[in-house]
């Protein structure tokens, strides 16, 4: 019995040689194989953080901040021209200058003292005491030409007994004329 059970154990040895090549071999050919699949599970990692870089949420709070300030800062001067105290050497007086300010008429009369015609749509007429808008300005002014401009709004904006300067202002809020109504 005993040669009998040691001949068995080894042909089994010897039959179990070759089982465990094969599996040692699958194993081997799994462990190749495993980084060939996750290959394509490394390239979508990658491009999964390419779209949330890709600044969707960088560009959107950019824009949501720039159109507020952006659009209260262009508002702001163009509303409140008339609080400004520009300085009477920083106007050119061209292409219209100030001619006259009738204080107790409240009229503003302009004078174009350019050779082109000169459409005062979106012009800005500011007396300087008192931050007020000379209402009124209206049409074209032809090269040469002087036009009178009565206060279109209520009451009264030029002061009789205190100096009241006046400035003009084009559509793009540049100061053009300035008129130091001292008297
Ligand atoms: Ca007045
Ligand atoms: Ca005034």
């Amino acid at each position: 019995m005993r040669p009998q059970l040691k001949s068995v154990l080894i042909a089994l040895s010897i039959l179990l040689a070759p089982v465990s090549l094969v599996f040692a071999a699958i194993a081997y050919a799994q462990t190749q194989l495993e980084p060939v699949s996750y290959l394509p599970l490394v390239r979508t990692s990658p491009e999964t953080p390419i779209p949330t870089a890709t600044a969707t949420p960088t560009n959107t709070p950019t824009a949501t901040p720039t159109l507020p300030p952006g659009v209260t800062p262009t508002v702001t001067p163009l509303g409140d021209l008339c609080q400004l105290d520009p300085k009477p050497a920083s106007a050119p007086n061209s292409p219209v200058m100030i001619d006259d300010i009738d204080k107790k008429g409240e009229i503003v009369s302009l004078r174009n003292v350019s050779g082109t015609t000169v459409n005062l749509a979106g012009w800005r007429m500011c007396s300087i005491n008192g931050n007020q808008e000379h209402t009124g300005l209206n049409g074209v002014l032809a090269p040469g030409q002087v036009r009178s401009f009565p206060y279109s709004g209520v009451g009264t904006i030029w002061n009789d007994l205190q100096r009241d300067d006046g400035a003009l202002y084009n559509p793009a809020g540049q100061l053009v004329a300035y008129d130091e109504n001292i008297d």
